[in-house]
C-alpha cells in the first residue's frame, strides 16, 4: 500500500511527529520514536526544517529507521534535505508568489527522487499568520490570519492543480494555531485530507483544529521539550475519532 493511503487516507483522524534534524541529537533518538511506536494515533514521522544542514537528514534517518514502525516521511525545506525515506511530501508553496518553491526545486528535486524511488505525495503547503522562519527562507509572505476566504480559495486552487493533500501551517512554534475558522472553511470546500500545523501545543489546542476539520495535526516544537505531550495530543485525536465513530 501506498503512504499516502496509509498515513492520510485509510485511517480516522491522526497525528503526525515533525521531527527537525537541526535540533535533534540522531544519537539521542530512540526513546522517542519508541515512545511514538506505541501510539496508534500517530500516522507518520516527518522529517524536516527550515535550516538543515548537509547530511544531518540523512543521519537522523538512519537511527530512526532502526526502531521506527510508522512511515518516515520528509518535509523538505529544499532540494538540499532529499534523502531515502519512505515518502516525501512535494510541497508546492502556494500560498506565496516565488517560483523557486513552485516549480524551481522541483525541477532540481524530482530525478533525485525518481532514482530513490520514492512516492512523491504532492501537497498544496500554505503559510498562514505571523512571519516564520519557512516565509523568511522561503522569502514569501504568508495568508493573513483574519482572511478565511483567500485561504480556501488557495486550498481550492491546491486542489484543482491535483495536490492530494492541503497542508496548513502556521510555522514552527507559532505563538497561536491556526484558527478554526480558517480551518472550518477550507476543510469544508476541499475533498483531499487536511494537515494542519504550527503552535499546537495542548489537547485543547489539538482538539480545536481537530473538530473545526483537520485530519491529521503535525506535532513539533511542543514534543521536542517534552515527549509526554504526545499522549495529551493522541487523547484528544482518540477522543474524537470516538465522537465520529458513534455518530
Ligand atoms: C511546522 O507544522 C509544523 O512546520 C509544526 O509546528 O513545531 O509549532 O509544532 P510546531
Amino acid at each position: 500500500m501506498s503512504v499516502f493511503k496509509e498515513a492520510f487516507l485509510q485511517r480516522n483522524k491522526s497525528f503526525a511527529v515533525l521531527i527537525d534534524p537541526d535540533k535533534t541529537d540522531s544519537t539521542q533518538v530512540k526513546p522517542l520514536i519508541e515512545c511514538i511506536n506505541t501510539i496508534g494515533e500517530i500516522s507518520s514521522i516527518l522529517i524536516g526544517g527550515s535550516l538543515v544542514t548537509d547530511g544531518s537528514t540523512e543521519k537522523l534517518i538512519a537511527s530512526i529507521k532502526v526502531v521506527a514502525e510508522k512511515p518516515i516521511i520528509l518535509f523538505p525545506g529544499n532540494v538540499n534535505q532529499i534523502c531515502k525515506a519512505d515518502a516525501i511530501l512535494f510541497l508546492s508553496l502556494i500560498s506565496g508568489r516565488n517560483p523557486e518553491y513552485l516549480i524551481g526545486q522541483h525541477v532540481a528535486g524530482a530525478p533525485l527522487i525518481r532514482n530513490l524511488k520514492m512516492e512523491a505525495i504532492a501537497t498544496g503547503y500554505m503559510l498562514v499568520g505571523d512571519p516564520s522562519s519557512t516565509s523568511y527562507i522561503s522569502n514569501t509572505t504568508p495568508l493573513p490570519a483574519n482572511k478565511p476566504d483567500l485561504a480556501t480559495a488557495t486550498a481550492i486552487a491546491g486542489e484543482m492543480l491535483g495536490n492530494a493533500l492541503i497542508y496548513m501551517d502556521a510555522g514552527s512554534g507559532a505563538k497561536l494555531p491556526i484558527s478554526e475558522e480558517i480551518i472550518s472553511n477550507v476543510a469544508s470546500a476541499i475533498s483531499v485530507p487536511l494537515i494542519i500545523g504550527g503552535g499546537i501545543r495542548s489537547y485543547e489546542d489539538a482538539k480545536k483544529a481537530l473538530i473545526a476539520g483537520a485530519d491529521c495535526i503535525v506535532i513539533g516544537n511542543a514534543a521536542e521539550s517534552n515527549s509526554s505531550i504526545l499522549f495529551e495530543i493522541a487523547s484528544a485525536v482518540s477522543d474524537i475519532n470516538r465522537t465520529l465513530n458513534v455518530h
